[in-house]
């Protein structure tokens, strides 16, 4: 049988961490005969409920959970890892800034960044969901190039449960099975100026633009409704989106683990592709297969499209400036 995979959760007492680590666990995210073993890292003031997820963890006897820790030490935690889920983070609290919880974030994944490039394995995979997620992530794979070892395109951060819900959104538009569409991407930031991009998408074989063929409910519909779609969840909900974002965790990292046959959106560091600055952490369409993956190219971007990623991209600049110290 397979040699067991480590997996580093930070946040683990979130929960995420509680929607995603039972997940794990059951083999669905590196498969079902991959045995792995958990890493969990949280505060010290969580510790305690770390040890009552690891109970009942312990109490699914799942076949492939070959182990299990907690910790609140970031080198223990990444000692070795395979894979990195960045969850935790600091929320914005009541009277802070934005530039506070930058500065604040900023220094957690400096930390986290310099801890997993000491002590994963070389071929670590990261994947930051924490927000502001991009951010973290350039924080993080900026610290862990200072370190070297490590591949700085492998530190990611989450776009997505954006793509999955602008998936959910197509699929109850046009009446359509989820699973029928192919070729979404979602470019920039995980936030609401993100911009899901339907004019490559199809639907078993059909266009998705023209079947849709409506630039209205595009502009006023259809982009405000996956962009504002994490907040009508806390309103709805009296919490923020936890099991949807741990599917998304789940969804990013299989397929780029184990291969994807169809187009993904991933927040990755930019290879200057589609005009974004090198190494700016940007939601892009990508390609998975034999353990790595690459932007796909080539595609056309029209005057509506730039304008849209121009925006989302300045949010992402401008967040960069802000923390340029930390880089
Ligand atoms: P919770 O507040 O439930 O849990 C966060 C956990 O992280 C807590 O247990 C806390 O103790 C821990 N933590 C804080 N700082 C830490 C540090 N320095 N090291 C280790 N652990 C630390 O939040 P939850 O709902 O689980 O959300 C976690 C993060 O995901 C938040 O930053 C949230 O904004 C972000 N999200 C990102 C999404 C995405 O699509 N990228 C969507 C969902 C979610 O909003």
């Amino acid at each position: 049988s397979k040699a067991p995979m480590r997996v580093a959760v930070t946040g683990a007492a979130g929960q995420i961490g509680y929607s995603l680590l039972f997940r794990i666990a059951s083999g669905e995210m590196l498969g079902k005969d991959q045995p792995v073993i958990l890493q969990l890292l949280d505060l010290p003031q969580a510790q305690k409920a770390c040890q009552g997820v690891i109970m009942e963890l312990d109490d699914c006897a799942f076949p492939l959970l070959a182990g299990m820790f907690a910790t609140d030490d970031p080198n223990v935690a990444f000692k070795d890892a395979d894979v990195c889920l960045l969850v935790g983070a600091r929320p914005r609290g009541p009277g802070m800034e934005r530039a506070d919880l930058l500065a604040a974030n900023g220094a957690i994944f400096t930390v986290q960044g310099k801890a997993i490039a000491e002590n994963a394995k070389e071929d670590v995979r990261v994947l930051v969901v924490g927000n502001p997620c991009n951010t973290n992530a350039l924080i993080a794979g900026s610290a862990a190039k200072k370190v070297g070892r490590t591949n700085p395109a492998n530190y990611h951060g989450m776009l997505r449960l954006d793509h999955n819900r602008a998936l959910s959104q197509l699929a109850a538009k046009t009446n359509r099975p989820v699973a029928s569409f192919k070729q979404l991407t979602v470019w920039g930031n995980h936030s609401p100026t993100m911009y899901a991009d339907y004019r490559n998408c199809t639907s078993n074989g059909d266009n998705v633009k023209d079947l849709i063929n409506d630039p209205v409910w595009n502009n006023d519909v259809f982009l405000p409704t996956v962009g504002k779609r994490g907040a009508a969840i806390i309103d709805a909900r009296g919490l923020s989106s936890a099991a949807s974002a741990a599917n998304a965790a789940i969804d990013h990292m299989r397929d780029w683990v184990l291969g994807s046959d169809e187009w993904v959106t991933m927040g990755v560091p930019s290879d200057g592709s589609y005009d974004i600055p090198v190494g700016i952490v940007f939601g892009f369409p990508c390609e998975c297969k034999g353990g790595s993956f690459k932007i796909i190219q080539g595609l056309e971007i029209d005057g509506y499209s730039r304008e849209k990623i121009n925006k989302t991209l300045k949010e992402l600049t401008d967040e960069a400036e802000a923390v340029k110290d930390m880089l």
